[in-house]
């Protein structure tokens, strides 16, 4: 084992290796799931756990009784159908959790971290499950075996010795339960601090805010059977076919009924245009259907100018007839409609559309959709929220829906389609950087103890908080957020400042090999696999992006018997921190996740005799737009807002670019190197562009170019990309995350939200003549 002089000095790469592999192009799949779908999905599935270990997992996937499906936070439908509630993707989180793949001390010692960080993340992931608590000493490159007691005892003797509580940061990653949550929420008030960033800080929060701003309440307003029967469905940012597969079903289900589904992106994703359920017998068949009734491929961050054409366009009509708005319910429920008139007077039409780069022809489709129609939803995911002005457009959404009075009845409403398994649970338990009162005093009253009144860092604030060496201890329940997070040099110059760095998690990633001068991996229990304690099999909940909360009992031997749940780590180091001294018995509910339910009743709002609700498929929280209630919102009604469009300045040889995710990733996991539904095989350094960009700027298919992005006069740079011809709009981009995190500014994010801008990033083409 080498030695080194400090360990700030070790020589890990936070970037990781950018060498080509063999790029194929083929043609798009426009064809999603069906047949083939689940055939890649098992396909994955039996290679990497083999079919013993798979077939029961999956059955229980999404089933009273079973568990919930750890990749994405889309719903399941109140009565399950016996055979399969999964699709490809899910398949996939399953098998990359239930790997047999497994790495402990042996592994550790044959690799430092500073060889680990020389494999790409593909390879990273692929070494397979952690399996024992392990140590990266002060001046060591190696991880070596640490006992669960000595890990606990290290961080809460790291804790004690810190200046203040608030230099220490809890990251939290949307896979954790709604137990593990909570506790680990209440740890860190406990210990004197709001530091509670989340992965929500990168991904939702931006609908959070306008949601909350608007119809007061931060979670979308419709359930999975609202979508069945919508006249009008808007899907915009938003890429179901690869993200939330099963959305295409309940979307299948609207067309099925007369509904009309709109795509609003720059890309033509596939599965919204043609779709195979393959729990039909159509689907099976191979018959498919065609999702998407019109698509507007709307340039990067103009959807404020879209909306605002489809609204003016509609308001004209309303002039005519005075029917196409919901005046009573304008009246009776909104503020604000006058002022977004004049807001619309204001621009003249022909502007706007030429703004959007979407033809006028199919925007009057739409209108003419959304004339008529009383039931409408809109869906969206990263492409709105990723934007400076995230927060307006979404707001600009919600204005159409208001317009229209499609909120709070049946088949219409707010649907931001969330990422995580559990992040909106997460949030509805207590992890907030933010101080909320009402918490604060249910915290008081039924934990006994004063938490913190004031606010903490998000993820923006703990990447400039280690960065500036006002934070010493970093701890991530889950997640890999040396990756996930903006710019990419300077997150990984922050994490080194730590002086501890702790990483549980169920899988090797970057986060684990870039850290602070001592770090801890603690192995945990994924959401597959049994917990068992005393001979009882413990389960947790979790809460889907339509606000349900279920039970969720893993099936599956857990990788390794030295494993502990989120739960029993979080209450070991809280117990190791306070010992017998704290009116919560932190080690009582590390045992009895019923206790934890308990407390999670009477704290986080909403939540009523959990345990005994969230059995079967579970309960919904109370939501306030789904009963047009609005009194939190001033005067008692929700507001129609007035945005401003957005204001980009691209200098003539500058591009804006979006990050977006691949079939084969699940967030910064790299299951494999294709995506085929965009047509791409076995590389993910490419860049994709509009066909004439590229004749204009005299760069040919393959040709490979590095990336520049200049905010404030700092230069950043995201090297090798292959340039693959796609239809794309003009002057825009479109690459995968994580490879382009490097080019995100981490002071660059949006209004209000602090959503880094992962989806509108000028950059610069540099052709690179030596490759
Ligand atoms: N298989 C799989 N499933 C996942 C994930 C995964 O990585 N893999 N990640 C999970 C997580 S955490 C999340 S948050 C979600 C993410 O789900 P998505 O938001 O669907 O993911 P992205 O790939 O970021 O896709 C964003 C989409 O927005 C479009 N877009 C970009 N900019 C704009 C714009 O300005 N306007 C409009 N109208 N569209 C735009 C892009 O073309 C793309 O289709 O998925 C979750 N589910
Ligand atoms: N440029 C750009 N950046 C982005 C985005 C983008 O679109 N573009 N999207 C952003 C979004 S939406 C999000 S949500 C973030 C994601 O940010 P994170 O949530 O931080 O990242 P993930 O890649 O989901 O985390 C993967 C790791 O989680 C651990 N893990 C998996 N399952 C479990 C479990 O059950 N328990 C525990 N404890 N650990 C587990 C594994 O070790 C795995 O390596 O990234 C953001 N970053
Ligand atoms: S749609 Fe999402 S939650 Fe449902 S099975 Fe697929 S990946 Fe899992
Ligand atoms: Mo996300």
């Amino acid at each position: 084992m080498s030695k080194q002089e400090t360990p700030n000095m070790r020589n890990v790469s936070h970037r990781g290796p950018d060498e080509f592999s063999e790029l194929k192009i083929g043609e798009p799949v426009r064809i999603a799931a069906g047949t083939q779908g689940v055939y890649q999905a098992l396909k994955h599935s039996f290679k990497e756990m083999g079919v013993l270990r798979s077939i029961p997992a999956l059955f229980k996937m999404n089933q009273k009784n079973g568990f919930d499906c750890p990749s994405c936070a889309w719903p399941d439908p109140e009565h399950p159908s016996p055979i399969a509630e999964y699709c490809e993707n899910g398949a996939k989180a399953l098998a990359d959790e239930a790997t047999t793949s497994h790495i402990g001390a042996d592994f550790f010692r044959k690799y430092s971290v500073e060889e680990l960080s020389r494999f790409t993340d593909y390879q990273i992931n692929a070494f397979g499950r952690l399996t024992e608590p392990l140590i990266l000493r002060e001046n060591s490159i190696h991880y070596e075996p640490v006992t669960w007691e000595e890990s606990y005892d290290l961080i809460a003797e790291y804790l004690m010795s810190l200046r203040h509580p608030d230099e220490a940061i809890f990251y939290t990653s949307g896979r954790s339960s709604n137990e593990a949550a909570f506790l680990y929420g209440m740890f860190a008030r406990a210990l004197g601090t709001n530091n509670l960033p989340d992965c929500s800080n990168m991904c939702h929060e931006s609908s959070g805010v306008a949601l909350s701003e608007t119809l007061g309440i931060g979670k979308g307003s419709v359930k999975l059977e609202d979508l069945y029967e919508a006249e009008v469905i808007l899907i915009a940012g938003q890429n179901p076919g690869t993200n939330h597969p099963r959305m295409l079903s309940a979307l299948e289900k609207c067309k099925a009924h007369g509904g009309k589904i709109v795509s609003i992106n720059p890309l033509l994703e596939s599965g919204l245009v043609n779709f195979r359920n393959p729990q039909s017998v159509k689907g099976m068949l191979g018959g498919g259907t065609q999702l998407a009734d019109v698509h507007l491929p709307v340039m990067i961050n103009q959807d404020i100018p879209l909306v605002k054409a489809i609204m003016k366009k509609l308001a004209a009509l309303d002039k005519e007839t005075g029917d196409v708005f919901d005046h009573d319910f304008i009246r009776d429920y909104t503020d604000g409609y006058a002022e977004l008139m004049e807001d619309l007077d204001r621009y003249d039409l022909a502007e706007l559309i030429g703004q959007t780069g979407v033809g006028e022809e199919a925007i009057d489709e739409v209108v003419s959709y959304l004339a008529g129609a009383e039931k409408i939803i809109v869906c969206w995911a990263m492409g709105l929220t990723q934007h400076k002005n995230s927060v307006a457009t979404i707001k600009e959404y919600v204005n159409l829906l208001l317009l229209k009075g499609a909120i709070g009845k049946p088949n219409s409403g707010t649907c931001p389609v969330r990422g995580h398994s559990n992040v909106q649970g997460d949030r509805s338990v207590g992890i907030m950087h933010y101080v909320n009162k009402g918490l604060n005093e249910r915290i008081e009253k039924h934990l006994g103890f004063t938490p913190p009144a004031h606010s903490g860092v998000d993820v923006v604030g703990a990447m400039q908080a280690m960065h500036d060496g006002k934070a010493k201890v970093f701890m991530c329940l889950g997640g890999n957020f040396l990756m996930a997070a903006s710019d990419t040099d300077y997150t990984a110059e922050a994490i080194r400042n730590c002086e501890l760095t702790v990483q549980v998690s169920t899988k090797l990633n970057r986060t684990h090999l870039v850290t602070g001068k001592t770090a801890l991996i603690l192995p945990t229990l994924g959401r597959s696999e049994k917990d068992v304690r005393d001979g009882v099999e413990r389960e947790v909940t979790t809460e889907n992006s339509m606000g349900r909360v279920r039970a969720s009992k893993g099936v599956l031997k857990p990788a390794s018997a030295s494993l502990k749940s989120e739960i029993e780590i979080v209450a070991g180091i809280a117990n190791a921190y306070f010992r017998e001294g704290h009116p919560v018995n932190w080690k009582a509910m590390g045992e009895d996740y019923g206790l934890v339910r308990e407390k999670i009743d009477l704290v986080a709002k909403g939540f009523e005799k959990t345990s005994e609700r969230a059995k079967g498929t579970g309960y919904y929280l109370p939501n306030n737009a789904r009963e047009r209630d609005f009194s939190k919102l001033p005067n008692g009604r929700a507001k129609i807002t007035v945005n401003p469009l957005p204001d980009h300045h691209l200098a003539m040889d500058e591009f804006m670019l979006m990050t977006v995710r691949s079939h084969d990733q699940f967030n910064t996991t790299v299951y494999g190197m294709d995506d085929r539904y965009r047509g791409i095989y076995n590389e993910r350094r490419v860049l994709f562009m509009n066909p004439g960009d590229m004749q204009e700027i005299g760069l040919k298919k393959e040709d490979v170019v590095d990336l520049t992005s200049e905010y404030d006069g700092i230069l950043r740079k995201a090297y090798k990309f292959k340039v693959v011809p796609y239809d794309i709009p003009s002057r825009n981009l479109a690459a995968y995350f994580p490879e382009t995190n490097p080019l995100v500014p981490h002071n660059h994010f949006a209004e209000k939200s602090r959503t880094p801008i992962s989806k509108s990033i000028r950059v610069r083409i540099e052709k690179r003549t030596d490759i």
